[in-house]
């Protein structure tokens, strides 16, 4: 079922459903009641199942595998181990570089990491599949396992010059400051614990292969699948309308998913594999560990003179991704010596990936502990260092700020909060037995712009679809692009369908980067106001139309009727004026793609690829969201138990599509960053490197019960330069600087300064 197939009813929809109205999210109801159809609920005949079947190693090689009492299980139908040659090819990476040199394979012999598939156990039911995988009798040759960026064996990795930022003379001018605070700050290998996990159901039709798998990036999923098998692309299809959750993981298409599709080609069946939740701790990579020395010089003001950042975080050792820690350090604060460089270290790890804020939420985490610290070492407040400090432009870049209402973040949260209350010293408010601790810090995520294409058909019943292969994974999209087109329109929001998530669908980039509102709300507008065009040019000169003879130069198209601007003539609905003049439709696609991408080769590389995306600093101005969160921790003085009490964080995300969808990010960004402060954190077995709280009963996530009063505010104006309506990115900036936010509390509550997430009670006791 989609949601074209879906009755739906607007209860809020009052407020007009144009750009900024507060709507509820349109596929909300069919999630909540069961009728939204995820990837591994298809209905698909004839299903075989499919078990992944992980190692038990940390390093080393298969050595062998004894198949025989596998496969006599009942109802097993196929079983893939390194010895089969799956014939592979190597699919395209998102700088749309292929490797050139061998196959791609999958199940390899060797073994980098505990968790890494070492077989697939295909049957007639899963239980089946279950039991036979289980009689598989595999050999290793264990080899030596480095298991974390702080294990001893782990090494000082290796430079990563291409991150090297310096202007000024940072050490020197670091050595001559009158105060200087350094320190070292940890954060911890995290996860994305999305509440679907990953799967995929694979269908081959001849050489035509369907793929039903969450996904937060339809057309570039479908191109690696298409690769890997020697495919052209339109031979793949992949189709995720439904997504619960993905946070960076499920924009990529996965070694899992490369086998299982074999599996089905061979079998010539459909193959169903649920990726169970500890294996969805090794399937693909998390957020990678990080370790950040980090030097701040400043005048007894507390005026900044240098910053001085060496960095390091983790990798696999057959993947590079890098958790860039300097992400946020340039940019938060005016100083006029800076140097940062960061290494990398080669662990036994799945690669690790991008969640929620890469980069910028561990970097955050050290700056903004830091300046805490130097507010502390002079004698000021922090909200008042922070203002000292304050970057009129990008210090980096040194281009001015598209927009940056960071002064007006602090101030409007700081009033809502009322943290002209607060009282300086540590350990200064207690109720009880509970110290009270009132922590403040800022965050950012870059303004990212690309391209998109859209669809949109306005119908002979007067109602209108917006069609488009972009996915909405819990974040907005069918609902902000509705309004998208009720607006350009002039048809009601209650009148709009959406259909998203199918890569046969026209193309977008992916939802990620905090991006694809920005990107497709634009796309939407540019092809709903050419339909819209058609449409009035249609009543305008077609024979049958009652507007033929009023001699208007235009119409105007509002609440699904259309009329002459002076309002003297006929008043007509949409779908009467298409029956009038004998259309069945209005049919428009349009791209927002520039002269040079509009070939077949560019726009493939723009739909699979971050070839086209342009960085904050690209044009004339540097573009950026912004926040600040102020945060009440109260610890128990006794047992050391932290709770966050309450929070208010004010944003300036530019213009907001939908501000009740905004509002519920932001939120859900926050809570990201409770869990990172206080709770995450995987847990890996140091003798074999198997990740321990591989499930959601160990690793710790924000419920309920953790999660406090949280305000947001929103203190943006429209930035005409980040996007085609003016809004910037809201789906990322919201985790970022909530962890040192609560940090810093803890360390007013305590005294207590934790530069290691995540906080335990163990730490303040
Ligand atoms: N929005 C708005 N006004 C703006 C910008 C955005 O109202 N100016 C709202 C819209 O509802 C939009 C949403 O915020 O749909 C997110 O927009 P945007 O910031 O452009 O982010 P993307 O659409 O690119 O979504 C991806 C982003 C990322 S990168 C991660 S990670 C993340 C996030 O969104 N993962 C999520 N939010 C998530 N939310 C849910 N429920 N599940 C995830 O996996
Ligand atoms: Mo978000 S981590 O860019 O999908």
């Amino acid at each position: 079922m989609t949601l074209l197939d879906t009755p739906r009813k607007h209860g809020d929809a009052s407020d007009g459903g144009a750009i900024g109205a507060r709507l509820s999210r349109l596929d909300g109801k069919l999630k909540i009641t069961g009728a939204a159809t995820y990837a591994l609920e298809q209905p698909v005949d004839g299903l075989a199942y499919a078990v992944l079947v992980p190692a038990t190693i940390g390093a080393g090689r298969v050595a062998r595998i004894d198949v025989a009492a596998a496969k006599a299980a009942p109802g097993v139908r196929l079983i893939l181990t390194p010895d089969d040659d799956l014939g592979l090819q190597p699919a395209t990476d998102w700088n749309n570089v292929r490797a050139s040199d061998g196959p791609y394979v999958p199940l390899p012999r060797d073994i980098a990491y505990n968790g890494q598939p070492v077989a697939l156990v295909v049957a007639d039911s899963l239980e089946q599949a279950t039991e036979a995988a289980r009689r598989l009798a595999i050999a290793y040759e264990e080899g030596p396992v480095t298991p974390g960026l702080d294990s001893p064996n782990a090494g000082e990795g290796s430079p990563l010059d291409q991150l090297s930022v310096a202007w000024g003379d940072a050490e020197a001018a670091l050595a001559a400051a009158p105060v200087r605070v350094e320190a070292e700050y940890h954060t911890p290998r995290e996860y994305h614990a999305a509440m679907e996990p990953h799967g995929l159901i694979a269908r081959w039709e001849g050489d035509r292969l369907t793929v039903w798998e969450p996904s937060q990036w339809t057309h570039s999923m479908a191109r690696s699948y298409a690769e890997w098998f020697g495919l052209p692309p339109e031979n793949v299809r992949l189709v995720s309308p439904f997504v619960g959750g993905g946070f960076g993981s499920k924009g990529f298409s996965y070694g899992f998913g490369a086998i299982a599709a074999a599996a089905a080609r061979r079998l010539g069946r459909p193959v169903k594999l649920a990726v169970t939740r500890p294996q969805n701790f090794a399937a693909y990579g998390g957020r990678a560990a990080t370790r950040q020395s980090l030097a701040l010089g400043a005048t007894e003001d507390g005026v900044l003179q240098a910053i001085v950042l060496r960095g390091a975080s983790e990798t696999s050792t057959v993947g590079t991704w890098v958790e860039q820690v300097g992400a946020a350090t340039p940019l938060m604060y005016a100083v006029p010596n800076f140097s940062a460089r960061q290494r990398l270290v080669a662990v036994n790890t799945v690669t690790p990936g991008a969640l929620r804020a890469p980069g910028k939420t561990p970097s955050a985490f050290a700056i903004e502990s830091a300046i805490d610290e130097l507010a502390c070492a002079v004698g000021a407040d922090p909200l008042e260092i922070r203002l000292r400090n304050y970057a009129e432009e990008d210090p980096q870049a040194r281009k001015p700020w598209s927009t940056r209402r960071m002064r007006e973040a602090l101030a409007e949260g700081a009033e809502a909060f009322g943290w002209a209350r607060r009282s300086r010293e540590p350990r200064s408010m207690r109720d009880g037995h509970q110290l009270i601790g009132w922590g403040l810090a800022t965050g950012t995520f870059p303004v990212i712009r690309n391209y998109g294409e859209a669809l949109v058909r306005i119908l002979a019943d007067g109602s209108a679809e917006v069609v488009t292969g972009a996915t909405d994974i819990g974040q907005g999209t069918y609902t902000i692009l509705a309004q998208t087109a009720a607006e350009a329109l002039g048809i009601p929001f209650e009148r709009i369908d959406v259909r998203l998530g199918d890569s046969a669908l026209p193309g977008a980039p992916v939802a990620g980067g905090s991006k694809l509102a920005g990107v497709m709300t634009g796309a939407v507008q540019k092809a709903a106001i050419a339909a819209r065009d058609e449409l009035i040019a249609l009543a305008l000169n077609d024979p049958n139309s009652p507007f033929r003879d009023t001699g208007a130069n235009t119409l105007i198209l509002a609440d699904g009727r259309i009329s002459a601007p002076r309002g003297d003539g006929p008043v007509v609905s949409v779908g009467e004026l298409l029956g009038r003049i004998g259309r069945e439709r209005i049919e428009v696609r349009r791209d927002t793609l520039p002269d040079h991408l509009q070939t077949p080769e560019g726009r493939f590389r723009a739909w699979t690829t971050m070839t086209t995306v342009q960085g904050p600093t690209a044009g004339d101005y540097s573009m950026h969201s912004w926040c600040a969160h102020f945060v009440e921790v109260r610890v128990d003085e006794d047992f050391g138990t932290i709770r966050v009490a309450r929070m208010v964080s004010a944003f300036d995300c530019g213009r907001l599509y939908n501000p009740k969808l905004a509002e519920s990010q932001w939120k859900g960004g926050i809570i990201m960053g409770i869990g990172m402060a206080l709770l995450e954190e995987g847990l890996v077995d140091s003798r074999n490197g198997r990740v321990i709280n591989n499930n959601l009963g160990d690793y710790l996530l924000p419920t309920n019960a953790d999660v406090p009063d949280i305000r947001v505010i929103d203190v943006g104006i429209p930035d005409p330069h980040a996007s085609a309506l003016g809004g910037k990115g809201v789906g990322e900036v919201g985790i970022v600087g909530v962890a040192p936010a609560i940090a810093n509390a803890v360390f007013h509550a305590t005294g207590r300064r934790v530069r290691r997430l995540p906080i335990t009670l163990d730490a303040l006791v």
